[in-house]
């Protein structure tokens, strides 16, 4: 039977919505979780006075997540629906951990946004729904929880729903990308049962609404765009660079060109898991073998692509970026180091040319002097040197960035549009 396809899949929003129960409780009535680890989960909740958070320590596994009731950093689990199947990413909704939050978002293909029902949108679920929108989530659940604590009315649900509709279409959802479902996890109502007590509600069960979720497709029609890991010089055999094929697919004897260097050459063989492949496609890790390519003229962040098609080299780019944390303020001339592919490098921010409202995605301010933490906004970013990106929009696995500086992730953004190098 072939795989079923899988979806990296991120849930999110703020502290205490009930994010990690939710996923405790849909691993446990789908059998995923097994009654005795459960069991014993809910012994050491009940033992350290946090009964209700049973469900919630199938994710939470830090000593200092149990005791204080909170998720600190990202968990992971594997789950297998009817259709497909996933990696869940449980992330932290505290504001102090937006950070590992956004680790989290960065690897994922869908999110699940949880809110509850009684207390409706608070800060994080508005600053998690855009920093989703900005790392290019189009595909949402917004799970209203905790439907129990407002007696499964309908009204409420709908009160919330309206509210974030409201709210997700102002930071750039479309009405399709985004699906509404009441659940109470910690009552398991319409998680992976259908619910006796929302006889008002025709849609499908939270499990129900994951299998209908889209498995990213495999880019294979893109042009090629394979960023470079790292270079061995392997005796006897020559230069062999490796890397993971994001777009495309690369086939021994292809003619390729290394950018931003230029260096062309002829693909040899290509190899992964020791074993030589035929085809390389979207996601494949590989090494491959180039005639006429030596060490010295590939390295960790170029990026490799068709002679027909060289991946593209920026002098200069705008991106809509998010301040996730800053201990003053971000000036223009501001110089940090960005991640993005494998290329790490300092570039300038220029100019910041609007400040946009986090919660709105409406422009508040023309050329503002500088950014502060939570803020949100267009700027133009000067690399130190060349380097590949591309954008955002043509090619997502190359065009969005994490900026830090002084140990911590600073902001993270899309790019929007590239001056390239002459
Ligand atoms: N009444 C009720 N309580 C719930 C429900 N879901 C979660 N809770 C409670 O809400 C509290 C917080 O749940 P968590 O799952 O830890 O919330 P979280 O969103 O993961 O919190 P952080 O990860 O710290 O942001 C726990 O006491 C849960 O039992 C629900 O459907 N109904
Ligand atoms: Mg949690």
């Amino acid at each position: 039977m072939a795989e079923k396809p899988h979806i990296n899949l991120v849930f999110i929003g703020h502290v205490d919505h009930g994010k990690s129960t939710t996923v405790g409780r849909l691993l446990y009535d789908t059998g995923a979780l097994p009654e005795q680890e459960y069991r014993k989960l809910k012994a050491e909740a009940e033992s350290r006075g946090k009964g209700t958070f049973a469900f919630a320590y199938v994710m939470d596994n830090l000593k200092e997540e149990r005791e204080r009731g909170v998720t600190i950093d990202v968990a992971y689990r594997k789950f297998t629906g009817q259709k497909n199947q996933f990696t869940i990413i449980d992330a932290p909704g505290h504001r102090d951990f937006v950070k590992n939050m956004i680790t989290g978002t960065s690897q994922a293909d869908a999110a699940v946004l949880v809110v509850a029902a009684k207390e409706g949108p608070q800060p994080q679920t508005k600053e998690h729904a855009f920093l989703a929108q900005v790392m290019g989530l189009k595909q949402l659940i917004l799970a209203i929880n905790k439907m129990d604590e407002v007696k499964y009315d309908e009204k409420k649900f709908n009160e919330v729903r309206d509210e974030m509709k409201k709210m997700l279409t102002g930071i750039g959802y479309k009405e399709d990308q985004v699906k509404y479902v009441p659940i109470s996890s910690w009552e398991g109502e319409n998680v992976a049962k259908t619910s006796g007590k929302m006889a008002w509600y025709k849609g499908p069960t939270l499990v129900q609404a994951l299998d209908d979720l889209k498995a990213p497709e495999k880019p294979t029609t893109k042009p090629l765009r394979l960023p470079i890991q790292d270079v061995y010089n392997i005796k006897g055999v020559g230069c062999v660079p490796v890397g993971r094929v994001e777009t495309g697919v690369l086939k021994p004897n292809d003619k390729i060109i290394v950018m931003p260097s230029g260096k062309t050459g002829e693909v040899k063989s290509i190899e992964a898991h020791h074993e030589q492949l035929t085809k390389a496609e979207p996601g494949d890790n590989i090494g491959f073998n180039v005639r006429g390519l030596e060490k010295k003229d590939v390295a960790r962040g170029d990026v490799v692509g068709h002679i027909n098609n060289p991946p593209t080299v920026a002098a200069e780019f705008t991106a809509q970026i998010v301040v996730l944390s800053h201990p003053t303020a971000i000036p223009v001339g501001y110089t940090p180091v960005f991640h993005m592919h494998t290329a790490q490098l300092s570039c300038t921010i220029t100019e910041i040319q609007k400040k946009l409202d986090p919660k709105t995605g409406q422009v508040k301010e023309e050329n503002p002097k500088f950014l502060k933490a939570g803020d949100a906004a267009i700027v133009k970013i000067k690399p130190l040197k060349p380097i590949c990106i591309e954008t955002y929009k043509e090619f997502p696995q190359l065009g969005r960035f994490a900026i830090r500086d002084m140990g911590t992730t600073v902001a993270a953004g899309i790019v929007l549009s590239i001056t390239p190098r002459k």
